[in-house]
């Protein structure tokens, strides 16, 4: 797969890119990233890439040639189809279900804005416009690493083991279960009997259990999307008879 980046901070977003599981698939030649420097795109002396707001205001805009210009080039080099993501609060929320979506797309380039924001023209190039959460970044940096390491984990090989990715707990809706390593015992703080047991059978109930209780407590809207086999559907349906009162249990049973 292939991610083209275009920014005006390159050295931003190729730092990041050197580390962990992202930077091991480029080593490994099972991503591809190219850091487009929008500025490389302009004509003008002063490798303008913003410009005042029509109708005047505060902040600038970025404006629409050096980045059609790189959109082009990009289009050019790779051979459609490609796929452009605009970062930007006023996008639909990213989640998992688009990363899953995203990741078989053969090439995807990620458009970052600084300033107010790109002159409106250039979503008649967009195909997708993605927020990562409802707070204001000073720029699409950021949410574009976000989301490229979000996509490139659906990335055969990207993530060693394929099966961690597709029962990730996040992929089926539900929050993880707590982990403990060694030792046993630190201080006065002891890892749960059930997982020094050696009893799978236990140790996977114990997990679902966690999974379900964590979701119910913290972020029940989760609830409502995930899927959920027979054995965790009766859990979840005991785990919240456990947090009614009498009255509300005789009206749900
Ligand atoms: N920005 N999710 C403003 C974001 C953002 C977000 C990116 C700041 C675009 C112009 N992008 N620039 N949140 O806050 O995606």
């Amino acid at each position: 797969m292939t991610f083209d980046i275009v920014t005006i901070f390159p050295a931003m977003v190729e730092a990041a890119l050197t580390a962990g599981v992202v930077g091991r698939a480029i080593d490994r030649q099972l991503l591809e990233v190219v850091i487009h420097d929008l500025r490389d795109f302009t004509t003008d002396r002063h490798r303008s890439v913003d410009d005042v707001p029509y109708g005047g205001g505060p902040g600038m805009v970025m404006k629409p040639e050096p980045i059609f210009r790189a959109l082009d080039a990009i289009s050019e080099r790779r051979g459609r189809p490609v796929t452009v993501l605009l970062m930007s609060p006023q996008g639909t929320r990213f989640t998992q279900g688009d990363a899953e979506r995203i990741g078989s797309r053969q090439h995807v380039v990620l458009l970052c804005g600084r300033y107010e924001g790109v002159d409106e023209r250039v979503r008649s190039r967009v195909d997708e416009e993605l927020s990562i959460g409802d707070y204001v970044l000073s720029g699409g940096e950021l949410p574009a690493l976000v989301v490229l390491d979000a996509i490139a984990r659906y990335v055969p090989g990207v993530v060693g083991d394929d099966q961690s990715v597709a029962e990730d707990s996040f992929s089926r809706g539900l929050l993880d279960f707590p982990h403990y390593t060694r030792p046993a015992v630190v201080g006065d703080l002891r890892v749960p009997d059930v997982l020094l047991s050696g009893n799978h059978q236990e140790i996977r109930r114990w997990r679902k259990q966690e999974s379900l209780g964590r979701t119910l407590e913290r972020r029940p809207d989760l609830l409502e999307n995930a899927t959920l086999d027979d054995e965790e559907r009766e859990m979840l349906r005991k785990l919240q008879n456990g947090s009614m009162t009498e009255l509300q249990k005789g009206k749900t049973k």
